[in-house]
């Protein structure tokens, strides 16, 4: 199985962490985490030193510092660029560690070992001739630092699409990218499916792009170095200090400089690059085109070949509207830390995995639909579902679990076929990870129609009766313990709750279809203790306020 490389974008820091951010980097997480179990893999990698044991999964998120964007607001806060980088970069790493981001590496363009490999990957361009030097006269968008074509600046009335601020004539001395020359070869990966764009909305959207009669230019990615301090944050061009590079370019190729080591070169190709929408384009025919050119600079670039997949995710809104800065709507931390102080972290991340704007429409975070998810699958799911069968446990067998049933009773068929096993994985073959999860919900919903079609606590009344109720217990328990496998990802720490409770914890280094086996050698031991607890997740009141 080739390794398992993931990666979210790297976020500006000059914007304070939102649900957005934290959104992409937890389904990376949720992927991340499931690939592990999946493989059998160690929970996270500290990045070890030597090949042999390099990680199978690798995830990696960091921010973006080079942005004009960071002089600014740095300036206006009275410290220098890399001084409020630093300070933002660790808002992030604060906010991720507080989503329960298992990432193995953060990377922080600022970083020497990302700018010296840019410098690098930008020679050998230069020398193949796929980065020239030109001149650039275009609309420029201040705000988004990007320059606008002639048609979209004319269907925008000339001004940003984003902000509405007025576009900008620019003309400058620049290198270009050779983008042109890689249009037509592009067009057909992505038709093929060579180079995966998903979901399908996203892959028709650049496929339009990149038909006749569209053009694809070549592309500007230097801006001139000046007196101004604003112009001088940035990677220089190698050979020319008198230009930078381009912040888009500088980011994208974070992807490659973070695994660019000889330890950490099999890690390459990325499996996938999680996005949102925003970033499609650049990251499905600049960064793609980018990767042929290096390719084919030389004999040692041959090992670079195309990620395997880009997939961009919807948008959250907020109350049906776009969250921005002008109208200061965003979901921000302290709203996501509140939703975890009243529900936990794990309630939290359930919700925006399950209900998120993964692969389809835009999604609202609505504190009413919040409630009813977390009640319907948690608290009356999992959560009631577990203390159900511990009671039963604790009450008909003092808390020890029962024989494996001889003969499982008939009703049992479809919680040992594992065919939510293979549906979750399949669900993740497609970055479907709301699906993958769900495929536990549906496996505790299907252990609490067994326990209604077999109604242990009636046959309990008659003692004769309790080997039959040993077999029904002991095996919602071990559906049960099957369910957490496939909850686990989404919910780390309630679920180590559980197997801590009832003595199940996945050994290590075991994958996921070993796990998995209904009354397999991982299976629950009879005779263990089953310890009821608390409930995992208490049910909560629609009534209540929004915490805030
Ligand atoms: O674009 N809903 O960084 P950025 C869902 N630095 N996801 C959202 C979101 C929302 N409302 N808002 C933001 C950049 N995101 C560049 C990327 S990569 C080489 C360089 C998420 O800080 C989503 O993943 O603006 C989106 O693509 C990303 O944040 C943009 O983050």
């Amino acid at each position: 199985m080739p390794p398992f490389y993931i990666t979210t974008p790297i976020y500006y820091v000059n914007d304070r962490p939102h649900i957005g951010h934290c959104y992409t980097t937890l389904l990376a997480d949720v992927a991340a985490r499931f690939q592990r179990l999946v493989r059998g893999s160690t929970p996270t990698g500290t990045p070890p030193a030597g090949t042999a044991d390099l990680p199978s999964v690798f995830f990696l998120t960091g921010t973006d510092e080079h942005a004009d964007k960071v002089v600014t607001s740095a300036a206006e806060h009275g410290v220098s660029p890399q001084q409020w980088a630093d300070q933002n970069a660790a808002e992030f790493k604060r906010a991720f560690e507080f989503i329960g981001s298992s990432h193995d590496d953060f990377i922080r363009t600022t970083e020497p070992r990302h700018r010296d490999r840019v410098a690098v990957y930008l020679a050998a361009l230069l020398a193949s001739g796929d980065v020239y030097r030109g001149e650039y006269t275009g609309w420029y968008d201040e705000g988004q630092e990007e320059y606008v074509t002639e048609n979209a600046a004319r269907e925008a009335g000339f001004k940003s699409t984003i902000s509405g601020k007025p576009l900008v004539k620019r003309t400058e001395p620049c290198y270009f990218f050779r983008l042109s020359k890689y249009q037509d070869e592009l067009r057909g990966l992505i038709e093929r499916d060579e180079f995966r764009v998903a979901p399908d909305s996203r892959k028709s959207e650049v496929l339009g792009r990149l038909r006749p009669p569209a053009v694809l230019n070549d592309v500007p990615i230097s801006r001139p170095v000046t007196s101004d301090p604003a112009t001088q944050w940035g990677i220089r061009i190698p050979g020319d200090p008198a230009h930078r590079v381009y912040v888009w370019i500088d980011a994208l190729f974070n992807y490659l400089s973070t695994v660019d080591t000889p330890a950490r070169r099999p890690l390459w190709p990325a499996s996938v690059h999680l996005i949102g929408k925003d970033i499609l384009w650049f990251h499905s025919v600049i960064w793609p085109a980018l990767l042929l050119a290096l390719s084919r600079s030389g004999r040692d670039w041959a090992w670079v070949a195309l990620p395997r997949l880009v997939f961009g995710h919807g948008w959250w809104v907020s109350e049906g509207q776009k969250m921005s800065k002008s109208l200061g709507n965003f979901i921000d931390l302290e709203r996501l830390r509140a939703y975890a102080a009243r529900f936990g972290i794990d309630a939290l991340r359930w919700y925006l995995v399950t209900q998120g704007p993964l692969s389809g429409a835009d999604a609202d975070f609505s504190h009413a639909k919040f409630v009813e998810v977390y009640n319907a699958d948690l608290a009356n799911g999992i959560g009631n579902c577990a203390s159900r069968v511990g009671n039963m446990i604790e009450k008909y067998f003092g808390g020890v679990l029962p024989p494996i049933p001889s003969a499982p009773p008939p009703e049992a068929a479809r919680l040992r076929d594992g065919a939510l096993i293979s549906a979750a994985i399949d669900s993740l073959a497609r970055v479907e990870l709301g699906e993958a999860s769900a495929a536990g919900a549906r496996l505790v919903r299907a252990v609490d129609e067994f326990i209604s079609a077999t109604s242990p606590f009636k046959l309990a009344k008659d003692l004769a009766n309790l080997p039959a109720v040993g077999d029904i217990l002991y095996t919602c328990a071990e559906s049960l313990r099957i369910a957490s496998l496939l909850l686990a990802p989404a919910m780390p720490t309630k679920m180590a709750d559980l197997w801590q409770r009832w003595n199940c914890a996945p050994p290590p280094g075991v994958p996921l279809a070993e796990l998995a086996k209904w009354g397999g050698p991982h299976a629950l031991k009879p005779g263990t203790r089953i310890e009821k607890g608390d409930p995992l997740f208490m049910r909560a009141d629609p009534a209540e306020p929004a915490p805030t």
